[in-house]
């Protein structure tokens, strides 16, 4: 009997500056439901999903940042949203800005949880690979401080949840290869990840109008080269003057995209996964056990950048 997922893609158009969380709720709850008419089991929302995506802007006070924050998940605001999952029995991911505290200080994470069919939080994940920059750079149209707000996620973990194994990872995090192998060499199947991409990147303009097949390109490579299913998530449309991409997603492990969303604003739309269809892959072709040689991939984590050897050249010196 296959092990099916029906998946649902809870897209989110823009959230601008003066929509309260509650407006909010109330458009993820109608995804929901939208997505539980069509017999989803779980729905996977974007990156901070609850506010604007307030790293565009240069801020300094402490409580206006932590304006952008969630102190506590749930909290009265995103409640109906649990009870809501809990009524349906559809499971949901959420990435929120997360107001954590650590032996009494205040620590920032760019945040995702995975909540259960029952509406209860099962995983919490921190965002690894935090881009943009930490000072305030006048010269871009917009900012992007989220190495300035957030604290870094340090490990990508697989849950056992919907049947199989699921992992979550964020926005940057899709980019980087590591992101999936790591779970991949934990045996995950379906790895859910939400974002928020402006359409213009300002260190490199000229990658603008690759910005949609960018972001296919670095999921459909994650999903086959580990075998698994990968479900992107956009916040979309134009937010306090910046537009960011759409292109929402579902990839099997072939790489081939099974289901699309189509707009840049709230839409949702459906998959239905079959986990089993993992083994297609993770047993053949990407078979770790028989193929993989990690002695020879020592670099990948000793070195962060080009170590640049004594004589000025990065490549490894031959033994
Ligand atoms: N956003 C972007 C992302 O990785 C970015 C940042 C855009 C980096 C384009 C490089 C190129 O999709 C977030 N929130 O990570």
């Amino acid at each position: 009997m296959p092990r099916y997922v029906n998946v649902a893609l809870g897209q989110l158009g823009p959230i601008q500056r003066q929509h309260s969380r509650t407006q909010v709720v109330a458009r993820l709850c109608a995804l929901m439901r939208e997505a539980h008419a069509v017999g989803a089991q779980l729905i996977v929302y974007p990156e901070l999903a609850l506010t604007t995506f307030f790293p565009r802007w240069y801020m300094q006070d402490e409580d206006e940042i932590d304006s952008f924050f969630e102190r506590e998940m749930p909290s009265a605001a995103t409640l109906p949203l649990f009870e809501l999952a809990h009524k349906l029995g559809v499971g949901f991911y959420l990435g929120y800005a997360e107001l954590a505290q650590e032996q009494g200080n205040k620590v920032r994470y760019n945040s995702s949880i995975l909540v259960d069919r029952s509406g209860t939080i099962i995983a919490k994940y921190r965002k690894v690979h935090l881009p943009g920059h930490r000072e305030h750079e006048p010269w871009r149209r917009f900012q992007h401080l989220e190495k300035r707000y957030f604290t870094p996620g340090r490990r990508f973990d697989v849950t056992p949840a919907f049947g199989g194994v699921v992992g979550m990872a964020l926005c940057n995090d899709r980019r980087w290869a590591e992101t999936y192998r790591v779970m991949g060499l934990q045996g995950v199947e379906m790895v859910l990840i939400g974002y928020n991409t402006p359409v213009h990147n300002a260190p490199a303009p000229q990658h603008d109008d690759l910005s949609l097949f960018h972001n296919q390109l670095a999921m459909q490579a994650g999903a086959y080269q580990n075998g698994c299913w990968v479900v992107g998530v956009a916040k979309a449309g134009v937010e306090e003057g910046v537009d960011s991409i759409g292109g929402s997603c579902i990839i099997a492990p072939s790489g081939e995209l099974v289901a699309r969303c189509l707009s840049k604003d709230d839409e949702m739309a459906l998959a239905r996964s079959d986990l089993d269809f993992c083994a297609v892959y993770q047993k053949t072709t990407f078979n770790f056990d028989l193929h993989r040689r990690p002695e020879a991939y020592a670099m990948i984590v000793q070195r962060k950048g080009l170590t640049l050897a004594a004589d000025g050249t990065p490549w490894a010196t031959a033994e």
